[in-house]
Order: structure tokens, then sequence, then C-alpha cells
């Protein structure tokens, strides 16, 4: 399991910073640009990124100013782009003189270091490497293999969300005209508590805040995020609400350097001044203790209410726009202050101060990311955020709201477009409708069902668009064993990964254009759209010269396919589709509400906004209502001499592939395989800094697993918590440690010993 470091680590740390972005930021980007692509093409990526007349930025889905300036980006975006731009390349020579085995024991970093790919390859049953294959004869193998299976839900379609609108709503439209729900997708790992949680409280599983909400909130939680990584232009978007007055608490584990003070490297000041101060109160949290962190904020606000009735809660809102109050209120006073230090680790002191902040705001947003919904009981800890915001009418109002911050640049915008194993029967009807069949309504398997499904032999064919499936599932071991044990596995990738190692009897790779490059189909330049994080729809046009002549778009790949697997002369005009976008965008506009003069509307500078039904204050959950809920106190619970590992990204990563050996503002350089932990736990366990560890995980059932050679480093990071990187940790996380409700994997909250090692270094 444990592949070679490349490079191999040669750890140096230094102290945490206190600031995040500014200068370094940036030199740090144009860096790996030159050595990715050298200096013309680099210039040409940089000036498109996030343009009106551009491309869409494939980091994150944080949204783009309206305003927008010449250097709409961050060092990460500029990271990511260039990786994908990239002027080094991976050829049938390359196949030819690597077996898929010996490629299988290099490091991610490497792998993925080799650059773009140029052709489809396939490596055959029994052979040892891959060769190439024309595209026509890649398809035939395809359809041949779904149209022999017993049934099309031993297929399954995975979908990582960098897919843009048009093909996720080709795959999905194929994938259900096949006959099969199989959908799993990178939100099941990621959003999908947050969809649960908000579907069910709120009516619909979106955020409900734009850009201007943020800049005028007077109080922003960011909680279990950690923008000056992930998501580095929050951070403006959090220096504007701090000049308009506003107030920001930050909740984490960690203290991480981007919540704390921020240096906006678009602005002089930035480059040359001290930065904006930017969390207010920073709750340094026990993992998994949010869900008391809430429960008592809200028994608080009762509480206030009483001392002054009338002053406190919105009684107005509650009772036009919600139900469920009573009960609620019952069951939130029940929590007490002794349960909430332990769950929590902060003090009363520290609350109180916080709760005061919450009086003295009348316009209060909260912000979350995988810190959350990566927990066992992360829907009930978002449902009390929920509550939390509907007590005083934080909600469809301006500077006011709930706000998911989404994880790749279009992944909400592929659920819009029905890749989910679930999707609402309007859906389905509409697209029955529209298309003249009739869709499967049995539901298919999310990630985790379908390695389950693999591992038991009730799914054969595991088709990957975009992502890495095997890198960013749990339980490494597990998954890898599952696909390997599969007929067929085809990735849709753009550059080498761990997915195309780790394979079935039968693998191909299907090399495909990125968000940069030009686009070119039968009726001449195509564009495609996306959504971010806030629901704004708009469109991304590649700029680059593809990366090989072989390469097609994820459009043509999905309609050839489809054609090739449902045969010729269906309702479905795939070949139409193929040679024109906008007739794809004119079906979606047709079918999902929103989208009405989407190709118009799309082209328009900055794009559109779908309606959440929340900010009319139309709820559309059974009862018409938003939902109070009551969620009982569960919190993570490490037995003596055990920690609280959670999974997260290095500075220098983007999910499964790391960019390079460094963690910046943590002060970690030149290795992957660390694990922070307090030095008061440390010194606990008897453990040097700097020390050799295994780390353990342990199981209900009992079981152990293993992640080899880490070493420990001192770090500020709350009691009883350690923090170690993925993809590196999931080997860690049982397949069956599942958050209730969502079924995502718990990357955030494995229980783990720390193993000394006779140090060899
Ligand atoms: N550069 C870069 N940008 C990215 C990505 C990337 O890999 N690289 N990935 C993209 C994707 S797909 C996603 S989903 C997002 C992820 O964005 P984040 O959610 O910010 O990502 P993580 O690195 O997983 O960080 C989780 C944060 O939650 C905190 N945390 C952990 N457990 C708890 C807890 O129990 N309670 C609280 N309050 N906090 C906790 C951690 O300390 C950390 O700060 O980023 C997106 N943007
Ligand atoms: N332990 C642990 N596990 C986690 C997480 C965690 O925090 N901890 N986070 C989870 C989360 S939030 C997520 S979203 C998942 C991420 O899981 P994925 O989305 O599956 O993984 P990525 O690493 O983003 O996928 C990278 C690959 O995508 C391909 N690619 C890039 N751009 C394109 C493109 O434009 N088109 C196509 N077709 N392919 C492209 C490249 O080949 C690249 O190698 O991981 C999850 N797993
Ligand atoms: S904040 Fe996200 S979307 Fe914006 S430039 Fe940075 S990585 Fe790209
Ligand atoms: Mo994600």
């Amino acid at each position: 399991m444990r592949r070679n470091v490349d490079p191999e680590d040669d750890l140096s740390v230094t102290p945490p910073k206190e600031w995040a972005a500014g200068v370094p930021a940036v030199a740090h980007a144009i860096e790996y640009s030159l050595a990715q692509s050298g200096a013309r093409r680099t210039a040409l990526t940089l000036l498109n990124i996030n343009q009106v007349k551009g491309f869409d930025c494939p980091g994150c889905a944080w949204p783009e100013p309206n305003h927008r300036l010449k250097n709409e980006y961050c060092e990460n975006g500029a990271k990511h782009i260039n990786d994908e731009a990239t002027t080094r390349r991976v050829t049938r020579a390359f196949f030819a003189e690597h077996s898929v085995a010996e490629l299988d024991t290099k490091s991610d970093y490497w792998l993925n270091q080799q650059g773009r790919l140029t052709e489809p390859m396939v490596k055959r049953a029994g052979a040892t490497h891959y060769e190439p294959i024309a595209w026509d004869d890649a398809f035939g193998l395809i359809a041949e293999e779904l149209q022999g299976l017993g049934s099309p839900d031993e297929a399954m379609f995975y979908t990582s969300g960098r897919v843009s609108n048009e093909a996720a709503f080709l795959l999905q439209l194929f994938v259900r005209a096949y006959g099969t729900n199989n959908l799993p997708d990178c939100s099941n790992m990621c959003h999908e508590s947050s969809g649960s949680a908000l579907g069910e409280t709120l009516g619909i599983g979106k955020g409900s805040v734009s850009l201007d909400d943020i800049y005028e909130s007077d109080l922003v939680f960011v909680v279990g995020q950690n923008p000056g990584t992930n998501h580095p232009r929050m951070l403006s978007a959090l220096e504007q609400t701090k000049k308009n007055g506003g107030r920001i608490v930050a909740v984490n584990p960690l203290p991480e350097a981007g919540l704390k003070r921020f240096k906006n490297p678009q602005k002089a000041s930035g480059v040359v001044g001290r930065g904006t101060t930017l969390a207010d109160d920073f709750l340094l949290i026990r993992p998994g203790g949010d869900l008391a962190l809430f429960r008592m904020l809200n028994k608080l606000l009762l509480e206030a209410e009483d001392a002054a009735p009338g002053t406190v809660l919105d009684h107005e809102f509650i009772q036009r726009d919600t139900t469920g109050f009573d009960a609620f209120a019952e069951h939130a006073r029940a929590i007490e202050w002794d349960d909430v230090r332990t769950a929590t680790g902060l003090t009363r002191e520290e609350i109180e101060r916080v709760h005061e902040r919450v009086l003295a705001s009348k316009k209060i947003i909260v912000c979350w990311a995988m810190g959350l919904t990566q927990q066992r009981h992360g829907v009930p800890t978002i449902r009390e955020i929920v509550n939390f915001l509907l007590l005083r009418g934080n909600l469809g109002r301006p500077g006011a709201g709930v706000c998911p911050v989404r994880g790749h640049s279009n992944v909400q915008g592929d659920r819009t477009m029905g890749i989910w194993e679930r999707m609402p029967d309007a859906f389905l009807d509409a697209l029955g409708e529209e298309f003249a069949f009739t869709p499967p309504r049995n539901h298919g398997y999310d990630s985790v069902n379908g390695v389950r499904a693999m591992r038991d032999g009730k799914a054969s064919v595991f088709v990957g668009v975009a992502g890495n499936f095997v890198r960013a599932m749990s339980d490494s071991a597990v998954t890898e064993d599952a696909l390997r044990r599969c007929r067929l596995t085809v990735q849709i990738s753009t550059k080498l990964n761990r997915s195309h190692t780790v394979c079935g009897e039968t693998a191909l790779i299907l090399p495909t254009l990125g968000r940069s490059d030009r686009d070119i189909q039968a009726t001449g330049e195509q564009f495609v759209t996306v959504e971010d994080s806030m629901s704004m729809v708009h469109a991304s046009r590649g700029r680059l010269e593809p990366a090989s002549p072989d390469l097609l778009s994820e459009v043509a790949i999905i309609s050839r396919l489809a054609r090739r697997t449902l045969g010729e002369g269906g309702a479905i005009p795939w070949e139409d589709f193929e040679r024109d976008y906008g007739l794809i965008r004119d079906r979606i506009a047709r079918i999902i509400p929103g989208f009405e003069d989407y190709n118009e509307r799309a082209q328009r500078p900055g794009g559109f906004r779908l309606p959440n039904p929340v900010n009319e204050g139309v709820y559309r959950t059974p009862t018409g209502k938003a939902q109070f809920s009551c969620n009982a106190l569960t919190m993570l619970e490490a037995p003596d001499g055990y920690l609280v590992l959670q999974s997260l990204r290095s500075h220098d990563q983007w999910n499964t592939i790391p960019y390079a050996m460094n963690d910046r503002y943590r002060g970690i350089h030149d290795a992957r395989r660390v694990v922070l932990v307090n030095p008061e736990d440390l010194a606990a366990q008897g453990l040097a800094d700097q020390s050799l560890v295994d780390i353990v995980s342990v199981w209900e059932d009992g079981t152990e697993r293993r992640a080899e050679g880490f070493r420990v480093v001192a770090y500020p990071a709350a009691r009883g918590s350690a923090a170690s990187y993925y993809p590196e940790t999931n080997v860690l996380v049982p397949l069956d440690s599942v958050a209730d409700v969502s079924n995502t994997p718990t990357s955030k909250g494995v229980i783990v010993r720390l193993e000394p090692l006779p140090d060899a270094g």
C-alpha cells in the first residue's frame, strides 16, 4: 500500500504563519507556472483565468466578483490552471516503457508530474502494459461490455466536480437512458451532508447567500474551513466584510493562518502593510465539537429571550416561515455546560463572548466546509446551524443566510444537471418526457455503496469522468481491491493518476480537453458553462492549443459512447449535441427550472444567478416551511492514549494530487508524511517532536488500519486532535465509517493511536 514518496520526505518545520497571501503567494504561483508551461503559455493562461471572455478557474467553486480586476485569480488558482496547461506529455512511448505494475509503485506526485495524457490507451486482460487504441475501438469495447451485463445496475459512472454542465447533463442522460441511476460523484465524499441537512430543513441543498451578502453581513462564521488554502479569494471577500464593519468568528481545531490575518496581493496596502485582521474570535474547537457549540449558542439565545422577551428572537419570521419551534426549544434548553466543555474543549467565557457578538448582529451568515461535512454527525450539526439562523430570522434577507462553501469548480452545477444517484421524480419525469424514455426510479449507488458493490461482485464496470476515485475514497486497501475486481474500468482524464494504475481486468484511459483548452467542433468554437458555490452560472471558453490533436472533449466522448451503447436513431440527438453545445443548453433550459434563455444569459458578463426559493420565503419541504430540528448531542470520544485524526489538504495540493511537498502557512516544508499534534498530547504520550510513528486507526468491529512512517510535529492544534494529509491517510478511514444520513466518509473524525518507531533518520 505504501508507495514511494517522490521526492523523498526531508522535513523541516518553521512556526505556523500568522497571515496569508500577499506577495509571496503570487511569486510561488508564477514559479510553479514557469516550471510547468514556460513563459508564453503562462502569460496566456494567467491573462484568461476568470475573465469574461476567458475560462473559469478550474480550482475551487468560490465565485468571481461582478467587477473583475485584471488578475482575478489567486495563487492556488494559478497553480491549478498551470498544472493543466503544462507542456509535459505522456505519450505511447511512456506507456511502452513503464508497465502498469511499475507505475503503481510511483507516488501520486510523480504520476501527475508526467504531464498531459495524449491519446486513448488500453490495458487488455492479462497484459502488463497500456497500449494505444483507436477512439472508435475504445467506444466499441465499452459498449460491448455494457451491453453484455446482466443488468445496467452492474455498471457505475463516477463524476468529479470539474465536469462542465453540458458534459454532466449528457452523462446523466446517457446513464439513465442506458438504464441505471448509478451516478456516484465526489459530492458524496464532500458536501453531501450539507445537501442532506439543508434539503431536509430548507427544501434546497444549496447555499442561500451571494457575494454581496458576505460584504454586507454583520457577522460571518467560518466553521470547519481553511479558506487561505482552499478558497483563497474568499479572504478578499472577508476583508470587505471587515471594511464594512462586519465581524468574523472562526471555528477550527487548527489556528489556520488564512483565518487570522490577510494581506491582499491585489492592493498596494496588502503588499507592504500588516494586512487585515480577519477573525475577531477564534474558537480552537475539539474536532466534532461544533454540534455542541451551536446547541449552546441556541440555548443562550432562548435564555436571552426569556430575560428580555420580544427583543432577541424574530417571532414574526418564526411564526410565518418555520415549523417545529416548540419541540426544538424544549430540546435545545436541555444541554449543559459540562457536556459542551467536554465536546468542544472551549471555555464558557469564549462561548459567551461569541454569544454577545450574535446578540449585537442583525445579519449573520454561517460558512462551512469539510470540517463539518466529513464528521459522523455532520448532518445534525448543519441542521443545528440552520436552527441557529432561523431563531433570529437570518435567512432570505441581505447579509444573512447559509453558505456551504463548495469544493470543485462545478460540483454544484453537476448536481443541478442531474448527477446524483437519487434525483427527485420531478426531474426524472421531465427528462423522460423530453427524450421519450422511462428513466429508472430505483436509487443508484453513491460512492461508498459503489465500492461495496464492486467489492461484493455486484458491479463490474466502472467509468470515471474526471477525478481520481481510488485515491479520493476512504479505506484505500478495500477500494483498490474493489476496483481490481472489475471486468472493465474506464477513466476519462486529463492527467495520469492512481486510478489508471489500480484498474480492472481491462482498463481504458480516455484523454480529454481541460478547461483551458480550445474546444472546436463541427459548428465552430464551443464554450461550456459552470455554476459556482453561490449559484452563479456563466460561460467558460478554453483559450489554449489542446495538449494533443488526439484529444476529444468530454461532450464528444460521452456522445459517441452513448451512440455506440444505445444504438443510432433514438430520440436523443447525440450527434447534434456534439456538433453544437448550444443545443444541449436548449434542452437543459426546457427541463431544469431557472435556465430560461440559457444560451443568451450564460454569455452575459458574469452570467446569471439561479433562483434560490428560500430567498423568496418558499420552502420545498413537506410542510412548506423551514424546519426546526432536535439534534441529540453527539461527540467524538477518543479513549485514553488515542486522538481524533482529521485528514486535510496542504497548501500545495489539489485534492488527491500533491503539487509540491510544502504546506507553507502551517510551516511544513519538504514533507507530506507528517502528523500535527498538540505538544501537550505529545508529552502525555511520551513522543518527542519529529519522532517517527505509524498511525493506527481502530474501528468498532475491532479491525485496525495502519499508515506507516509519519513524523509527529508539535503544533498548536486543539487538545486531543491530530491532523495529517489526505490522500495518504485515506487508508485509515474504514469504509463503514460514514456520516449518518449522508453516507459521507468520516475523513475528519478517525480515532487513532500513534505507535513509535525506531528512528532511522
Ligand atoms: N488549493 C486547494 N483548494 C481546494 C482543494 C484543494 O485540494 N486544494 N479542494 C477543493 C475541494 S474539493 C474542497 S471540498 C474544498 C475543501 O475545503 P476545506 O474544507 O477548507 O478543506 P480541508 O483541507 O479538508 O480543511 C478542513 C478544515 O476544517 C477544519 N476541521 C477539521 N475538523 C473539524 C471539526 O470537527 N470542526 C471544525 N470546526 N473544523 C474542523 C480543519 O482544521 C481545516 O481547517 O477545497 C477546495 N479547494
Ligand atoms: N481522507 C480524505 N478523503 C477525501 C477528502 C478529505 O478531505 N479527506 N476530500 C474528499 C473531497 S471533498 C473530494 S471533492 C474528493 C475529490 O476527489 P476527485 O474529484 O475524484 O479527485 P481529484 O484529485 O480532484 O481528481 C484529479 C484528477 O482529475 C482529472 N482531471 C482534472 N481536470 C480534469 C478535466 O477537466 N476533465 C477530466 N475529465 N479530468 C480532469 C485529472 O486526471 C486528475 O488526476 O476527495 C474526497 N476524499
Ligand atoms: S479562489 Fe478558487 S476559483 Fe478563485 S482563483 Fe482561487 S482557486 Fe480559482
Ligand atoms: Mo470536495
